[in-house]
């Protein structure tokens, strides 16, 4: 039985997770200051490594390490690049062996990033990976496949599978997930690679409280993270703050950072003894993570997360760029359609009959159920739409809320007589907005199940701290029927549906001036 933690904040999101002063000891930390280099702050399994009885701190941090060789200035190197860029570098280091314990070992591959007053080195020993391969040379064969093979896919999904299966064949664990935010940031396993003997997370829906906020915001700066084995001891910093007043010490950059206890029970929860995962970034946003597990512990070395980590950057730019490509394709296939139809307005052919004689096509084209045009002298209603007086309401509403473009895929919410109309969704986009012209778009509801983890309302917002501060413990599956909702509207619909309104407004105008002409 594990003793429960005791917490200093309420909520998830306000778990301080980048200074836990502490690291997981599969490595060892030491911070100089950036003025002097000596050693300020260490990782209490530091001491273990030098045979001295007296701690290093305080001590010149190049002395630690092997004299006369071209490692110093590399370092030296590294440290300012660092410093300047704000970002992590890795860098193999050789200990000074006069110094060492006898049996610590001597070389490590590194990483070196800058933290307020300090440099932060964090030091893993180096192992053999795999017997007849370098990771280098793993890495390059997939990075330099991937540009070509991606090209020929053409869908997000075969390329989230690509990516999990190449990340699976790099860290050979058990489950390797590419989850993938939704707008709320809840998640969806959209692609997944795995041992035959372990449940499927494929397509599952996630809950946004499995990874808070502030977990969120770190990763699109630190873009990996290990867990090799949840029952690992954390190594403490120290001196401590409460011995020396100190600022603690921030390690968003870190590699070796100690998991939040909360998420370390998830991860137990799972079934798993370790767990990595890896950001996918894509226009400064977290997209997603791919996410491995393992059931036994599981150590990835060093230089192969890292390359992990240069290969999710990769990635990250070809979603982004595959994402366009697809979103440019869908607006060549709408622009098509619309130029087709635009081509056949004339003089004596105004766009309000065009578009009721081509009712099908123009509503295929924007994958809709009904249109209205509205004006004062003219309103133009194709396929299924609402009476047009509820339509000027949700107008009027939008239009208090300064919401337009409106879109809006679950309209009964917000007015129920909809359902009595087979629609579910809207798009109003104004002509004018102050004289209340507009072009509307409907859409019908369309049924979705999602299989969701854990237990239904597994936990309610307005539980004591100490249930909300607890992981699920369930991973059973249940399903949750979306109803009431239309296929959401997109950028795609609303770009093509401002392009119409300039050739609506265009007819708006001239019907208008007619209008006048023929009233005087
Ligand atoms: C972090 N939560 C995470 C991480 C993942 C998940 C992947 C990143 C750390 C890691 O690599 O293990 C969640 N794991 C998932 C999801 C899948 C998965 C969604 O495999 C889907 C396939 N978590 C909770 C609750 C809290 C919580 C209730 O369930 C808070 C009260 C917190 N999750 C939490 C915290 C972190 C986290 C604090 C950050 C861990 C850290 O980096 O220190």
């Amino acid at each position: 039985q594990q003793e429960q933690p005791q917490f200093a904040f309420d909520k998830c999101e306000n778990e301080p997770i980048h200074i836990p002063e502490s690291i997981q000891s599969y490595g060892f930390l030491i911070a100089f200051n950036i003025t002097d280099k000596r050693v300020a702050i260490i990782s209490e399994n530091v001491d273990s490594l030098f045979k001295a009885d007296e701690s290093i701190i305080g001590e010149d941090f190049l002395s630690l390490l092997r004299p006369e060789t071209e490692e110093k200035s590399f370092l030296e190197l590294t440290l300012k690049r660092v410093q300047e860029n704000k970002i992590r570098l890795p860098i193999r280091l050789t200990l000074n062996e006069s110094l060492l314990a006898p049996d610590a070992d001597i070389e490590y591959l590194a990483v070196v990033y800058s933290s307020g007053e300090h440099f932060v080195v964090e030091l893993e020993p180096s192992t053999e990976f795999r017997d007849t391969y370098s990771a280098e040379q793993f890495i390059k064969l997939y990075a330099m496949s991937i540009a070509p093979r991606f090209k020929h896919l053409t869908s997000l999904k075969e390329m989230a599978q690509e990516m999990v299966a190449t990340i699976r064949f790099l860290t050979n664990m058990d489950r390797v997930v590419l989850y993938k935010f939704n707008e709320d940031f809840s998640g969806k396993v959209i692609a997944e690679a795995k041992a035959d003997d372990i449940d499927s997370y494929q397509d599952l829906y996630f809950p946004a409280s499995d990874i808070p906020a502030q977990a969120r915001e770190l990763y699109k700066t630190n873009w990996v993270r290990l867990t090799p084995d949840t029952e690992l001891d954390a190594s403490r910093l120290i001196p401590s703050i409460e011995k020396t007043g100190r600022e603690p010490l921030d390690l968003t950059r870190s590699l070796l950072r100690r998991f939040s206890p909360i998420h370390l029970q998830y991860i137990r929860n799972q079934g798993l003894r370790a767990s990595f995962s890896v950001s996918l970034v894509t226009d400064g946003e977290l997209y997603g993570m791919i996410s491995c597990h393992h059931r036994e512990p599981c150590y990835i070395p060093q230089d192969v997360r890292l390359q992990c980590e240069n290969l999710s950057q990769l990635f990250s730019w070809h979603l982004l760029a595959k994402e366009q490509e697809i979103a440019k394709a869908k607006k060549t296939n709408i622009e098509r359609a619309v130029d087709e139809m635009l081509d056949k307005i004339g003089p004596s052919n105004p766009i309000g009959r065009v578009v009721k004689s081509g009712e099908k096509a123009f509503l295929d084209a924007m994958n809709c159920d009904g249109f209205i045009y509205f004006s004062q002298y003219e309103t133009i209603t194709l396929g299924k739409t609402l009476p047009i007086d509820l339509v000027k309401t949700i107008f009027s509403a939008a239009s208090r809320a300064d919401a337009f473009p409106y879109t809006n895929d679950n309209l009964s919410e917000t007015w129920p007589e909809v359902k009595e109309h087979g629609l579910a969704g809207i798009m109003i986009i104004p002509l004018f907005e102050k004289k209340r012209y507009f072009t509307a778009w409907f859409r019908k509801e369309s049924v979705r199940v999602q299989k969701w983890i854990g237990a239904e309302n597994e936990k309610s917002e307005d539980a004591p701290k100490e249930e909300r501060l607890k992981p699920r413990t369930s991973f059973a599956i249940h399903e949750r029927k979306i109803i009431n909702h239309s296929a959401p509207f997109d950028s795609a619909d609303i770009d093509t549906a401002y392009r119409l309104n300039r050739m609506f407004l265009v007819y708006a105008l001239d019907v208008q001036e007619r209008m006048h002409i023929s009233i005087q």
